[in-house]
């Protein structure tokens, strides 16, 4: 096995570190047994993973405060657990139930939660980033001091509609984050084959506005990131972008068989930069946390998506008539009614 990289002395306290422990494994564990669930057809449809990818959630969610808006892109369940939504109804939404976030009709990539202030969920590739613009759009004009993340792929990263977005952002001094999360693929595409300048987080310098690169394998960094990044939206500077350069261990969904790539490749990230192994290492060098108390959270985390499995499995499937709700015509036509 490789060595991973020596660890950095954290600059945090040790209940900020278990906490990104803790949310960092609820996430992996959660898309671990979405996983799982899917294999048993218990999923249908889309469902793509986040593994891999939890320090970006973790970290940004971190810099966040109450009231601040999230909207994504279908890579989405990591960025509910993060900012609060409930395990068993984001799972239960998983397996098509009433239980879930949206009564089972919209799946993994079509769940919103008011309370927490999570807009989705978006399937279509970069509709997200305009969508996050007009978010944050709405708390300029009510002119109360809420941010955005706006999260995004690399290879949304080169949609036309990004670019209209950054002008209208800055010229609005929006206060809105752009989150290019790099994961270095765009389904198979890999970001060398499709990507011409790949320094992603310079694109916004034609429009003058600031970003940069962070490491996001490395919550601690991600955090910091993003406090820079938040501080300067509430402070009415307008949009930040951040490139967070991270990997995903599987494939880009469910039904990928992942040969753009060879298993070395996956293999030494996950050995040498996994984010969740990086916490552990600080939390035990630290002395912040003993092998027991990591055990007795990896027992409290399991518990918890194990809940949320039975529930997601218990849960009824929604009845027929909920096809007419929650829908925008309030009456249908006669003919088809
Ligand atoms: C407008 C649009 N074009 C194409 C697709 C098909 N598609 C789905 S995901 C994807 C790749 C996006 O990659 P990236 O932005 O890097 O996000 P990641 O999947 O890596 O999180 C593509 C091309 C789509 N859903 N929407
Ligand atoms: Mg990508």
């Amino acid at each position: 096995m490789a060595a991973r990289k020596s660890v950095k002395k954290p600059n945090v306290s040790a209940d900020e570190l278990l906490e990104y422990y803790r949310e960092m494994l609820l996430i992996r564990r959660f898309e671990e047994k979405a996983g799982q669930l899917y294999g048993m057809g218990l999923i249908g449809g889309f469902c793509h993973l986040y593994i891999g990818q939890e320090a970006v959630v973790v970290g940004l969610e971190a810099a966040a405060e109450e009231g601040d808006k999230r909207v994504t892109s279908y890579r989405d369940h990591g960025h509910m657990l993060a900012c609060g939504m409930d395990p068993n109804g984001v799972m239960a939404e998983l397996t098509g139930r009433e239980g879930g976030y949206s009564k089972g009709k919209g799946g993994s990539m079509h769940m919103f939660s008011k309370e927490k202030h999570f807009y989705g969920g978006h399937g279509i590739v970069g509709a997200q980033v305009p969508l996050g613009a007009g978010l944050a759009f709405s708390d300029k004009y009510k002119g109360n001091d809420r941010v955005t993340f706006a999260y995004f792929g690399d290879g949304a990263a080169n949609q036309g509609q990004v670019y209209e977005t950054y002008n209208m952002a800055q010229l609005w001094d929006l206060p809105v984050v752009f989150v290019i999360e790099n994961n270095q693929y765009a389904m198979g595409t890999s970001v060398q084959r499709s990507t011409k300048s790949p320094a992603l987080w310079k694109r916004g310098e034609a429009y003058g506005i600031k970003g940069e690169e962070v490491d996001g394998m490395d919550v601690l960094a991600v955090k910091e990131a993003g406090e820079r990044a938040v501080a300067h939206c509430r402070a009415g500077k307008g949009p930040y972008i951040l490139e967070v350069k991270t990997y995903r261990y599987r494939g880009h969904s469910m039904s990928d068989p992942a040969k753009y790539r060879t298993r070395e490749e996956v293999q030494k990230m996950r050995e040498e930069r996994d984010p969740i192994e990086q916490v552990r290492d600080m939390l035990l060098t630290g002395k912040h946390a003993t092998e027991d108390d990591l055990k007795a959270i990896d027992k409290e985390i399991k518990d918890i998506v194990n809940k949320s499995a039975d529930f997601s499995k218990e849960s009824p499937e929604p009845a027929l008539d909920e096809l007419w709700t929650d829908i925008y015509a309030d009456e249908l036509p006669q003919e088809t009614a």
